[in-house]
Formats: structure tokens, C-alpha cells, sequence
């Protein structure tokens, strides 16, 4: 059986969960290195209110016991503090009362689901679309992403990210030791490796936010430690490179994906582009640079993954735009809601973890076995077989 999870939960509900089938027995789990995959998608400079409200902290309530997974489903629950301020018009239970009470939501937002659900689901309450489209939801993604990181680090794979621009401030490019990008991100408001460009990105945040504006940006992230072989070319759904793509699509609001150096491999000649092979005792096969991101066919090819992601603004704006009232049919100028400026910082943790969870993925189908113990033998194996090819 592959890993697979599913989530469940609404923004203003109780409570988000997940269920994560395939994780294999014996895997020691760190909550303290879980519930700080949380802490870190929770900070970033241009967030809102509602972050204040909230202090993510994954609970396991199935698949662990005594601190290690048993094999079996694994359930995740991300508790909504300011749940308490929405019993009533969130409650499953029937509710009577005015559209007032209810706070129904018949005004769709430019660039949310809202109009798009409400006309698919025949749902006149756009509440309903926008209660479950919303980021909140990637609190328990990056939760499921935490468990997927555990079983990689057994493994000396790890992951790290870093925001590359925010609107028009663009970070200098870098090309730091894995460990030292960590640092100096984790060091940052805004998960950037240099502080200049910290400074500025703050102070465009500051801009935008006096403007009533949104602003999005360009995320990176990194795997280190793969072994060649992870993916496959015989079949377009087993391409390792092209699942990172659609998981870092799925991130709300992400409208573009890159490997490597992605579209610029459409302006340069074949020989500035590809990655020299190279062989040598100690290391087995290497390249001389890694411009195609960690892929060939689909496959890892032993070379950092380095996957990029484009993050839309915000649409809830402070600024008003154009929509139409759908009891009504008549213009409005969009209303004013809680909203965070940016964010860009804490997307690029949810994108850290979703790549996770596709390597994890990728890594149990090379690898597969149902308790840790069988995953290192085959792994152990396989290993030996590529020093002896
Ligand atoms: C979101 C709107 C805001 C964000 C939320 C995503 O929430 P609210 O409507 O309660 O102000 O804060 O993000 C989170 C709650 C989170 O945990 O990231 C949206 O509309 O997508």
C-alpha cells in the first residue's frame, strides 16, 4: 500500500484532521520536532490577526503508540482556538436564525474560490467554499509533512527552503551549504538568507499593508541527501519531479512551479544546461552542476532537489475590487475582512513539506516494507547495488 493521507476540516471548525496511511512500524516520532514544523509555518513578518489567535499543535489521536508508529493509520488533529468565537454559526447542528446570524456570505471575493465553489456546489451560502478552501487547511498539511521529514531523517535525507522574492524585492542569489541556508532562514522574519533584503522585504510588506494591497513572492526548496533512483520514466505518473509539481500546486494560491532552473532552460543552448556526469571512488556517479534540479526522466539523479514555487497575493483585500452580489446580481466594491498582507514566508514551509511528503512517497515505493527494519535492509541493499554497477 502507498502513502496516502487526506484532510478534513474548516477554517472556523473545530478542528483540522488527517489521516496518513502507509506510514511503516518503528518509526520513532520527535512531537517536539513535529509541533516546530507548526511553530515555523505560524511565523513570517505580514501576517495577520488571526496567528495571534492561534497556537498550532499537532495532536496524534491513532497509529502511535509509546512514541513509535505500530503500522497502522496514523490521525492528526490541528485544534481552531478561535473556534470558540464561531460555535454557533459553525456548528454542525441545525441553525435558526437571520442571514445576519448566520453571517451567510452571498458576496464572492475576486481570485478566492467563493463564486466558482458556490456555483459548482450549489451552495448559496459561500461560507461553505470559503470555510474549506481557505490556507488554513496547510496547518495539518505541514503536520503530515512533519511525520513524512521524520521518516526521510532516518534516511540522512533533509529538507530546506527559502523565500527568493516578495513583490518586487528580490533576494541575491546564494549558494549556501544546506545547514547555513537553514540557519540564517530560520534566523529571519521573512525566510530569507540575507538581511538586507530581511530589511526591505519588511518595509515593502509595511507598504503594502498602509495601501490595503497583498503582495506574493517566489519560494525555493531543497532535498539533500537522495539516493539515485527515486521516481520512475516508465510511466507519466510515477515522474518523481512531475508529483513535486502538482503538490506545490495544490498549495493554495501557488500558480507556477519550477525544477532547477525551470523556464530559463527555455531561453539557454543544450550545453549550457545540462549536468556534466562525473564518477569518482568515494562518491559513486556525481554531476558537475546541477542546473536540471535533482531530475532526469522523472528520476532522482543523487543531486540536491531544488524546486521552486510562485505564490499569488492574497485576494482578501483591504483595498476594494469589483464583484457582483449573488442574491442581488448587482456590482459591489469588495469588503473589507481580516486578512494577512503576505504569506509568503509561511507558504514556503508549507511547500517544504508537501515536497516531503512526495520524496516519502516516492522513497516507501523504492523502498517499501511495512516496518522500519525492512526499509533499511532493502535500502541498505539497494545501496550496495549501485556501488557494485
Ligand atoms: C485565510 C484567511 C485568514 C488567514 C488564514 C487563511 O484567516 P481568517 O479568515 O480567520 O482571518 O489567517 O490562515 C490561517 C488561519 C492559517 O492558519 O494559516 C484564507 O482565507 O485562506
Amino acid at each position: 500500500m502507498s502513502l496516502r493521507y487526506l484532510t478534513a476540516g474548516e477554517t472556523h471548525g473545530p478542528q483540522l484532521t488527517a489521516i496518513v496511511e502507509g506510514m511503516p512500524s518503528n518509526l520513532r516520532i520527535d512531537f517536539e520536532a513535529l509541533n516546530f514544523q507548526l511553530l515555523r509555518r505560524q511565523k513570517g513578518y505580514g501576517r495577520g490577526r488571526r496567528m495571534q489567535i492561534e497556537q498550532d499543535q499537532a495532536d496524534i489521536v491513532g497509529g502511535v503508540r509509546h512514541g513509535q508508529t505500530t503500522g497502522a493509520p496514523i490521525a492528526l488533529v490541528v485544534v481552531n482556538n478561535d473556534w470558540k468565537h464561531w460555535t454557533k454559526i459553525m456548528n454542525v447542528e441545525p441553525m435558526e436564525g437571520t442571514d445576519e446570524e448566520k453571517r451567510r456570505v452571498h458576496r464572492p471575493r475576486p481570485g478566492h474560490a467563493d463564486l466558482n465553489g458556490g456555483l459548482k456546489y450549489d451552495l448559496k451560502d459561500l461560507r461553505n467554499v470559503l470555510e474549506r478552501s481557505s490556507a488554513r487547511e496547510t496547518a495539518v498539511r505541514v503536520a503530515v509533512g512533519a511525520l513524512a521529514r521524520q521518516l526521510l531523517e532516518v534516511f540522512g535525507i533533509r529538507i530546506g527552503g527559502q523565500v527568493l522574492r516578495i513583490g518586487e524585492i528580490v533576494a541575491p542569489a546564494n549558494n549556501l551549504p544546506l545547514d547555513e541556508l537553514v540557519a540564517r532562514t530560520e534566523a529571519s522574519s521573512v525566510r530569507v538568507a540575507d538581511e538586507e533584503t530581511e530589511k526591505k522585504m519588511e518595509a515593502y510588506i509595511d507598504l503594502i499593508k498602509k495601501e490595503g494591497d497583498s503582495v506574493g513572492g517566489v519560494v525555493e526548496c531543497i532535498v539533500e541527501g537522495l539516493p539515485i533512483g527515486l521516481g520512475s520514466y516508465v510511466q507519466y505518473d510515477r515522474k518523481l519531479d512531475a508529483r513535486i509539481a502538482q503538490a506545490v500546486m495544490s498549495i493554495n494560491a501557488f500558480k507556477g512551479v519550477e525544477i532547477g532552473i525551470g523556464f530559463e532552460a527555455g531561453e539557454l543552448r543544450g550545453s549550457q544546461v545540462h549536468d556534466e556526469i562525473l564518477h569518482s571512488e568515494e562518491t559513486g556517479y556525481t554531476r558537475a552542476s546541477n542546473r536540471l534540479g535533482g531530475f532526469e526522466g522523472g528520476i532522482t539523479n543523487g543531486m540536491p532537489i531544488v524546486v521552486r514555487g510562485v505564490m499569488k497575493p492574497i485576494p482578501t483585500l483591504y483595498k476594494p475590487l469589483r464583484s457582483v452580489d449573488i442574491d442581488t446580481k448587482e456590482p459591489f466594491n469588495a469588503q473589507v475582512e481580516r486578512s494577512d498582507a503576505c504569506a509568503v514566508p509561511a507558504a514556503s514551509v508549507v511547500m517544504e513539506s508537501v515536497v516531503a511528503w512526495e520524496v516519502a512517497k516516492a522513497f516507501l515505493e523504492k523502498f517499501g516494507g511495512d516496518s522500519m527494519e525492512e526499509i533499511k535492509a532493502n535500502y541498505d541493499n539497494y545501496k550496495r547495488q549501485l556501488e557494485n554497477y
